[in-house]
């Protein structure tokens, strides 16, 4: 077969055998959707593979130890994480939708932090009314495959591991015995696990020169203020369905950090602030401005100067990240638990690897975290951090009320985007205040809301009223 077949023949065969194994009107209607060159079946082959159990890992009973009873009882700390596999429909950039599918009703899931040498129960929950099965292949671990076998619609399935390696992991879903597994992560299946060193960070070494020829050495405590940014990819069709055809070619209609295309991007109340003008837009993409977007309201995040900051970064999808900060240079690149460089412009993450970049922004003013590939800094990957107050405006936000003294980022009076924050860690800085943000549905939106998050989409006319 030449190229082009094969590749087509590759396409048609996991559409078939997903029809076959997977038995779900959800995967069909998807299938239906693309344009597949059916008539290249090889039927033996095809007969042979369905034979075989399909895509199935067929294994012996492997002898890594995933006996929650036995590793619960180990005297190590447990962590348990519990996970529900769902679809549901999620909105896009220029108003539509399309169908996602969720760990507990977000994109990406939540981010599982523990320390290293502690152990994680992992429970995978599938309602009895999900459409199809899945699974959780969680990096972090060192365990059978076998264990990332798929849950059925209203079954649950455990495991349990040791988190030996410290860094950042991702975990997705595996499909039904593999099969849709592309389907499944590239509509949102897909999360974090950081896993803390057991001694913890160490404090961050910045070099600086004090104009006499001098190298001066600047060292920051290893406590830093910290953000966790996930790239992706979308293969849709119009109508917001997975687009199979799309995703071999590598033809990705967004790019994504945390599920939204240029999420971290100003909105009215910036605009507000900085021109006087919900209206007058002070940056050059600002798709998801306005109060009537809630959750999916853009919002930028906010650090001090002279802070160590520390990012989570993850390329979860299938194109390269090329990580940049536009106006900054990376003071530090960890993975796993190793440097990998320091005082660095770009660092290159293929797909399923993840960093930890440490960096003090040095001088107030805007600065913008792309994948330097200029293909998806238009279609999304461009994300917004403002530090210190580089348009000067505590004056007017301590006149106004706002806040009640000069603050040293905004953070102060807006909060943080809640899907850029992880939870807390053992070096972690609290985050001033943290407004509710991202790929949420809106049942883990009002939770959050419980849980004391800010809703900037209720409290922006509020400061826009004291403002005016
Ligand atoms: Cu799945």
């Amino acid at each position: 077969m030449n190229k082009r077949i094969s590749m087509l023949f590759t396409i048609t065969a996991v559409a078939v055998l997903g029809a076959t194994l997977f038995g779900s009107t959800y995967t069909q209607t998807q299938i239906a959707g693309q344009s597949l060159d059916a008539s290249k079946l090889d039927v033996d082959v095809m007969e042979q593979i369905h034979a075989m159990g399909g895509l199935q890992l067929v294994m012996p009973q492997a002898f890594a130890e995933t006996d929650c009873g036995a590793l619960e009882s180990s005297g190590r700390n447990v962590v348990e994480f519990n996970l529900e596999g769902y679809s549901v429909e999620l909105p896009i950039m220029g108003g539509k939708t399309f169908n996602a599918m969720t760990f507990s009703g977000q994109v990406p899931g939540p981010t599982l932090r523990v320390t290293q040498g502690d152990v994680v129960k992992m429970t995978l929950t599938i309602p009895d009314w999900e459409v199809t099965g899945h699974g959780n292949d969680m990096h972090a671990s060192q365990i059978t495959a076998g264990a990332f076998e798929s849950v059925n619609p209203g079954e649950t399935s455990q495991y349990c591991y040791i988190a030996e390696a410290a860094g950042i992991f991702k975990y997705h879903c595996s499909g039904v015995k593999l099969v849709g597994m592309d389907q499944h992560v590239l509509s949102g299946m897909y999360g974090i696990a950081i896993v803390d060193p057991a001694n913890g960070y160490k404090k961050l070494m910045v070099e600086k020169t004090s104009g006499s020829g001098q190298l001066d050495r600047m060292f920051y405590p290893a406590d830093a203020l910290e953000f966790q940014m996930q790239y992706n990819q979308l293969y849709l069709t119009p109508e917001g369905n997975y687009d199979a055809g799309a995703m071999f070619m590598h033809h990705n209609t967004a790019t994504v950090v945390n599920g939204m295309q240029f999420g971290y991007v100003p909105n009215m109340a910036h605009n507000l602030l900085v021109l006087g003008d919900t209206n007058k837009n002070i940056f050059v993409a600002q798709p998801w401005n306005g109060l009537e977007h809630k959750q999916y309201q853009s919002q930028l995040m906010f650090v001090e100067n002279d802070q160590h900051v520390r990012l989570f970064v993850e390329n979860q999808g299938n194109e390269p990240v090329f990580f940049h900060i536009v106006g900054e240079i990376l003071d530090r690149v960890t993975q796993g638990n190793r440097v990998q460089s320091a005082a660095t412009e770009t660092w290159l993450l293929g797909g399923s690897q993840g960093m930890i970049v440490d960096l003090v922004f040095d001088e107030p003013g805007v600065y913008a975290a792309v994948n330097h590939d200029y293909a998806a800094i238009y279609t999304g990957a461009a994300s917004i951090f403002v530090a210190g107050d580089p348009f000067g405006l505590n004056p007017v936000l301590v006149e106004k009320g706002v806040i009640e003294a000069p603050v040293a980022s905004y953070a102060y009076a807006l909060g943080n985007p809640s899907d850029a924050v992880p939870p807390m860690g053992m070096n972690s800085i609290a985050h001033p205040a943290i407004n509710i943000h991202g790929l949420y549905t809106d049942d883990v939106a009002s939770e959050m809301q419980e849980q004391g998050m800010i809703p900037l989409w209720e409290v922006i006319p509020v400061v826009a009223e004291m403002l005016s």
